[in-house]
């Protein structure tokens, strides 16, 4: 791996690469929610993130480059505290990282699978990122030794949920925060583009993993650790109906539907303080 060779931004090429074990990782993480957080704030406390929600460490070459993707709609108040407690938690990993919120136009049924076809699409053309996050913007880590790394098969990160009892709910869930390389991803033709409002898309790519031939990683139960911000369910996401139909036939359909055929239009691609915000209209059910 040369990429070193092409990095700029004041970085020596001699720098050494980071610890194996990131040294800043502490455990545990306490989770609240306080009132009148601003996102100023939250770029004040982190200095060293820069346009577009990027950050590299600065003593050390990144061992891994990790982006994270975060499907959102009206969840302004949701992603404030998730930048508040990642882009630390991620800076301790000592992680090279970008954070792309992938923001749905329009007030259509909101699709979250299609978002994050979207966002692998989008990410993956501005770098080679080695892993890739997909993480609700609602759920919050709550222990260091999550690793935001990818495995040698896909990752279900958020095992261990406070709403769940912080018990996973049943054996192929994979929803809430996943895990998986570019080659994970095309593997499985990515994510289905067709389930429209709440329900069932996680499933679908669960079995996807296994219809590819993959199997599902998790970190242990003590890790795995999330607190999801409570809220009701979205104006514009009503429970998908079909969903159970549509489940039953992913064996059938994963093939034709996904990566190879995700269509969309960029609105607007925002290099904010704190994240990449690319607004997308991802058009509606046909
Ligand atoms: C569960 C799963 C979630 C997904 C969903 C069904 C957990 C913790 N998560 O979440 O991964 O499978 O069921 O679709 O069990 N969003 C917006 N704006 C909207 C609607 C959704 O930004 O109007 C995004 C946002 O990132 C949110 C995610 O979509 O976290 C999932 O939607 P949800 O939080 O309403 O669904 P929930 O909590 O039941
Ligand atoms: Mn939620």
């Amino acid at each position: 791996n040369l990429s070193h060779l092409s990095r700029g931004h004041g970085h020596a090429d001699d720098m050494p690469y980071c610890p194996k074990t990131s040294p800043l990782i502490g455990g545990p993480i306490h989770v609240s929610f306080p009132s009148g957080l601003t996102l100023a704030q939250v770029q004040r406390k982190n200095p060293l993130v820069v346009r577009g929600g990027r950050y590299r460490p600065p003593d050390c070459e990144a061992r891994h480059r990790t982006a994270i993707i975060i499907p959102h709609r009206h969840r302004e108040h949701h992603l404030k505290f998730l930048l508040y407690y990642l882009h630390p938690f991620l800076q301790r990993q000592q992680l090279s990282y970008g954070i792309y919120v992938i923001h749905q136009a329009g007030n259509y049924t909101f699709n979250r699978a299609k978002l994050m076809n979207v966002g692998f699409r989008e990410a993956m053309r501005e770098e080679d990122w080695d892993c890739l996050f997909f993480h609700d913007v609602d759920l919050i880590p709550e222990d260091d030794r999550n690793l935001y790394v990818c495995d040698a098969n896909p990752k279900h990160a958020a095992i261990a949920m406070d709403k769940f009892g912080y018990k996973l709910p049943y054996k192929m869930y994979f929803g809430g925060v996943s895990a998986l390389s570019p080659l994970h991803y095309l593997k499985m033709n990515g994510f289905p583009n067709n389930y429209w409002g709440w329900g069932g898309e996680d499933d679908d790519i669960g079995v996807r993993v296994s219809l590819a031939g993959m199997f599902i990683s998790r970190p242990s139960l003590k890790v795995g650790r999330y607190k999801m911000i409570k809220h009701k369910l979205d104006k514009g996401n009503d429970v998908n109906p079909k969903r159970f139909n549509m489940l039953a036939k992913t064996r059938q359909t994963w093939k034709m539907d996904g990566m190879n055929t995700v269509e969309y239009e960029v609105v607007s691609r925002d290099y904010l303080p704190l994240y990449t915000n690319i607004t997308v209209n991802i058009g509606t059910e046909s």
